[in-house]
């Protein structure tokens, strides 16, 4: 089912919406990542990547659930439409990333899965939440909801790359494979500890100087 071509300028519309929303919680988190910088000489976020999911995709998403393709369900059942990522260098900073920003006043967090502490099958890890932000149209205050995906580079690295696989099968990931995904998922969990206890060692270097 194709999206109507005489509804695209509404559709545009609603994205810009979803946008404006992405814009938002990118100068949200830029703002803490600055700030931080400047209190304690630290930026816990070493990049961020934003997407808003192209009308094929959400049209798909909506197939997938069963669900009509207009634009009242893409806004009432898809709530990754706006989606940022956001690169840590440590997994204590996910975490500290998730508390700065769900105590903003202006924000509702809607829900988190927590894939650093409980990683999926496959070995997944990242910080998941969808969240609520605040945007003021010209006549109007809309609640849009916002993905954020906060996982440390590590993570992110392994992600892609098993992306990548899970496509070129096809989703049929074949056993020893996927096993061997599930392997340097657990690589990297413990890589990522032990990066974190070399910066720890490196911060007393640098108290003592
Ligand atoms: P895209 O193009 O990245 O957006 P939901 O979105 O809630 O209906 P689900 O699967 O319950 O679906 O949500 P969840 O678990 O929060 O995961 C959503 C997104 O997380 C995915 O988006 C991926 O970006 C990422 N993700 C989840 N599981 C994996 C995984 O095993 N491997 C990798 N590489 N990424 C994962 P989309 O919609 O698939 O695509």
């Amino acid at each position: 089912m194709a999206i109507d071509p005489s509804s695209m300028r509404e559709w545009g519309k609603m994205l810009l919406t979803y946008k404006f929303a992405l814009d938002e919680v990118s100068t949200k988190l830029n703002i803490l990542n600055e700030e931080l910088h400047f209190i304690q000489n630290y930026n816990p976020i070493e990049h961020m990547k934003t997407r808003i999911k192209s009308p094929e995709s959400i049209r798909d998403k909506l197939i997938r659930k069963g669900l009509a393709v207009t634009i009242d369900n893409a806004v009432n059942h898809i709530r990754d439409i706006s989606g940022i990522r956001v690169i840590c260098s440590f997994s204590t900073d996910i975490y500290r990333m998730y508390e700065m920003i769900s105590k903003q006043q202006d924000v509702t967090v809607l829900e988190v899965k927590d894939y650093v502490a409980n990683p999926k099958p496959n070995g997944y890890q990242s910080l998941h939440l969808i969240i609520l932000v605040p945007v003021f149209l010209t006549d109007r205050m809309e609640q849009v909801p916002v993905e954020i995906q906060i996982r440390t580079i590590a993570m992110d690295f392994w992600a892609s790359l098993e992306h990548k696989i899970y496509y070129k099968f096809n989703a049929q990931v074949p056993h020893e494979i996927g096993l061997q995904l599930k392997d340097t998922a657990d690589l990297i969990a413990s890589l990522d500890k032990r990066m974190f206890a070399l910066n720890e060692e490196v911060q007393k270097y640098r108290l003592d100087e």
